[in-house]
């Protein structure tokens, strides 16, 4: 490939060119000036007044991860994923939020006027605080993401729910842990935390202080409202871009510690396994295009816009490269919105498709310069035995999505 620049500006003129409406496939419609009017209209309920719903004509909805049912004890899916392929923008709205739960289905149904937040431990003053009184306490506001560290990808994906469909994103609202901590007043050597959930089985994890006064939050408010309570209402805590696990919903109790507890949940960590036990504080770099992706359909050639979701665990999304030749060749897709640090960043590429089959693939490029690996890479790092195509451990590998010349878009995963 010779420059990349001038590869990408040959090609976006291209893209203009073809952007016409004929070869977008539209219509032309009489030039009356009338188009009609609405068939029906929807009642005002009370209910519809007091707390709107979507359009009847909008189905979109999570299912059980991986496409597959993995019941609990009582019947029900306790792991669920979000309709990437659906979603606009990078805010999951909270009805789509992916569900992880590591205790079944199980959600606890939290009076907020008896819940409380202790801090305890190797601090100077133990605090208990009520909901209001976190409430009165100064706020932050941000953009971050949650991934499931079980949100890996096989070749049996069909949609990019099913591949993808273990991470979201909101804008969530509370108080900063380091505000709690310094309140309470860390004693020397509380070098951890461990946080825990309400559950009988707790949901609990160890996170180091450095992280813990980094930027974790303790958040009652998510996409403008209550967290809901599959997301851990009254109260869950945010650990920005660690792994799933660590952000402790229906948070009750946390304890300053002098070193790494094993709890129920880092359990996993500290298996003698080497991948398993590397399980990462952090996620990322990654990406995966959403559209267009597996089992979606290309009506034809022609123009294009490629979307997807780029995201890393250690800060900024800097670059987003697409490829449509199966990773021989990349171009810069565009940034859309500004790249909030641990957050789901939205980009774009404009192609336009010769209606050749061909292979789609993104991949992350973040801003201390990691680059998300291509799946034989991760394979390769954790070390699979021959013969198992599987990522092992963390799986943050490029998505290949394969066009057909029908224009049929499968995954493309050996
Ligand atoms: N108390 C508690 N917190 C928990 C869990 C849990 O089962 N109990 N599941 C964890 C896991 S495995 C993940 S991936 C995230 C998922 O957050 P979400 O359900 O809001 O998407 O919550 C974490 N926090
Ligand atoms: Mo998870």
């Amino acid at each position: 490939m010779s420059s990349k620049k001038t590869d990408r500006r040959e090609f976006l003129k291209q893209g203009a060119a073809l952007a016409s409406a004929a070869a977008l496939g539209a219509t032309a419609r009489s030039a009356s000036g009338q188009l009609p009017g609405p068939e029906a209209q929807l009642p005002g309920t009370d209910e519809l007044v007091a707390y709107g719903k979507r359009s009847r004509f909008v189905d979109s909805k999570r299912i059980p991860h991986g496409g597959r049912h993995s019941p609990d004890q009582f019947g029900l899916d306790f792991h669920i994923a979000t309709p990437l392929q659906d979603s606009y923008g990078v805010i999951t709205p909270s009805s789509l939020h992916y569900v992880g739960t590591t205790r079944g289905s199980f959600v606890p149904d939290i009076d907020p006027d008896k819940h409380h937040l202790m801090i305890h431990g190797m601090v100077d003053n133990p605090l208990v605080f009520t909901m209001d009184e976190l409430k009165r306490l100064p706020s932050v506001t941000r953009l971050h993401f949650i991934e499931c560290a079980g949100n890996r990808a096989n070749s049996r994906h069909v949609t990019v729910q099913e591949t993808h469909g273990m991470t979201s994103c909101a804008e969530w609202t509370g108080v900063l842990l380091s505000t709690l901590l310094e309140e309470a007043g860390v004693q020397e050597g509380g070098d951890w935390i461990i946080a825990e959930g309400v559950e009988e089985v707790k949901g609990t994890s160890s996170i180091p202080m450095t992280k813990a006064m980094a930027d974790c939050i303790v958040c009652y408010g998510m996409n403008g409202e209550d967290v809901r309570p599959q997301q851990g209402y009254p109260l869950r805590l945010m650990v920005p871009g660690g792994e799933g696990i660590l952000n402790v919903k229906w948070l009750r109790r946390i304890k300053v510690v002098d070193q790494f507890y094993m709890t129920y949940n880092d359990y996993g960590h500290l298996r003698q396994d080497p991948a398993d036990a590397a399980l990462a504080l952090q996620i990322g770099p990654k990406s995966v295009i959403t559209f267009p992706s597996g089992g979606q359909q290309l009506p034809g050639a022609g123009f294009y816009e490629v979307r997807g979701l780029a995201w890393s665990g250690q800060g900024r999304v800097a670059r987003v490269e697409v490829s449509t030749d199966g990773g021989e060749s990349w171009f810069d897709a565009d940034i859309r919105g500004e790249a909030h640090p641990m957050a789901h960043t939205a980009f774009s590429f404009n192609w336009t498709w010769d209606g050749e089959p061909c292979e789609l693939q993104s991949r992350c490029i973040d801003d201390i310069g990691q680059i998300q690996p291509s799946r034989q890479q991760a394979i390769e790092f954790w070390e699979s035995e021959g013969g198992r195509r599987r990522v092992k451990g963390q799986d943050n590998s490029i998505q290949p999505w394969r066009v057909d010349a029908d224009g049929s878009v499968h995954n493309a995963i050996a």
